[in-house]
């Protein structure tokens, strides 16, 4: 018993001293639990959010256009590796985890069950939601776990190439046609408010933040960081012309910085529990390609027991 409170003190010491705690070092197994799923759902928010976009690449307007996107689409995939890897150091198999997707037992990014109905989606894709990804990204490049942590730091500097290039093709749009401008409107009034929700419930009905924050896994909460995001964007929307689509937005002199309008929470809820326009159509998707693959994992398998007489799993 005293060897497990010296354990747990060692680990709050570190945590106290803003060290990283790494695979080998001994954490408590609520520690380990809540980081297997948040970093398993970050993992599938990254491999499921190439759905909406991979809907475009067929038509994207231009060769360049269709170039950016391809390379963003494989940024992401490649996120959802580091992030899958980071998650393995915890004591988890990748297929435990993809498993916990398709059970429902694990959530992805409820950004993701939206359609993208025109080419504009994909700009507001990349300005909008890859802009909130940063926000909260920035903050967990501190976070206490080193493997998640360093996987942040390369995702961060990604995702901020992804953030400008749907801002300039957004801004493309929006200083157009008048359809064209019509369309980039249309895509901000949809994708403003799921956007918000990325960051999730408000503090006070946020289940995993306090202790998240204890433990330094979360360095700010939602409120905070889809604050922080409201500020930012707020005046990219003016630059462009282009108007957010909440009655309450203002700046608020007190506070310095913008009030807005409530959230849908029934509809955030409605998504996270598998009722969006999307959530059956994207989870079908991923079981498809999976089993699709099955064949690849298998192949990797057999080489490696065949090069080491161990199995590959
Ligand atoms: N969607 O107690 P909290 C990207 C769930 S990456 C779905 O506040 P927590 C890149 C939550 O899981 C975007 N579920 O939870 C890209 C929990 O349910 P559970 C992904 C949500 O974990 C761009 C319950 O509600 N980024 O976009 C959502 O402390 C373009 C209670 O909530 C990350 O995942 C939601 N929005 O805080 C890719 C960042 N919000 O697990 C392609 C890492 C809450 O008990 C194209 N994650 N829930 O069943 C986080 O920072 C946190 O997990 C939060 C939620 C802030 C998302």
């Amino acid at each position: 018993m005293a060897e497990a409170n010296d354990l747990e003190q060692v680990f709050e010491n570190k945590i106290d001293a803003e060290e990283k705690i790494e695979p080998k070092d001994w954490m408590p197994e609520g520690y380990r639990k809540n980081l297997i799923r948040q970093m398993s759902q970050h993992a599938h928010s990254e491999v499921i959010g190439m759905q909406p976009e991979g809907n475009w690449l067929t038509r994207a307007p231009t060769l360049e256009r269709k170039s950016v996107l391809l390379a963003k689409i494989q940024d992401e995939a490649g996120h959802g590796l580091y992030l899958y890897s980071a998650t393995e150091t915890l004591g988890i198999t990748r297929e435990e985890i993809v498993q916990a997707l398709h059970d429902g037992r694990a959530k992805y990014a409820s950004i993701f069950n939206y359609p993208s109905l025109t080419w504009a989606d994909i700009g507001a894709i990349g300005w909008l939601v890859d802009g909130a990804a940063i926000v909260n990204q920035v903050a967990l490049q501190r976070t206490s776990y080193g493997p998640y942590a360093r996987a942040m730091v390369r995702i961060c500097k990604e995702e901020s190439f992804h953030q400008r290039q749907g801002y300039e093709s957004i801004a493309v749009l929006a200083r157009g046609s008048a359809q064209q401008k019509a369309m980039a409107q249309d895509a901000l009034n949809r994708w403003w408010w799921p956007s918000l929700m990325m960051f999730g419930p408000h503090d006070a009905d946020s289940a995993h933040s306090a202790q998240s924050m204890l433990w330094k896994i979360k360095r700010k909460s939602n409120d905070e960081l889809r604050q922080s995001f409201v500020d930012q964007t707020v005046s990219q929307a003016e630059i462009i012309d282009l108007e957010i689509p909440d009655p309450d937005l203002k700046w608020n002199e007190q506070r310095q910085h913008f009030d807005f309008g409530e959230i849908d929470w029934d509809e955030f809820k409605q998504v996270i529990n598998g009722n969006g326009l999307c959530n059956r159509e994207r989870l079908a998707q991923h079981k498809k390609a999976h089993a699709n693959g099955a064949w690849v994992r298998d192949a990797v398998a057999a080489y490696v027991k065949g090069k080491t007489g161990e199995s590959g799993e």
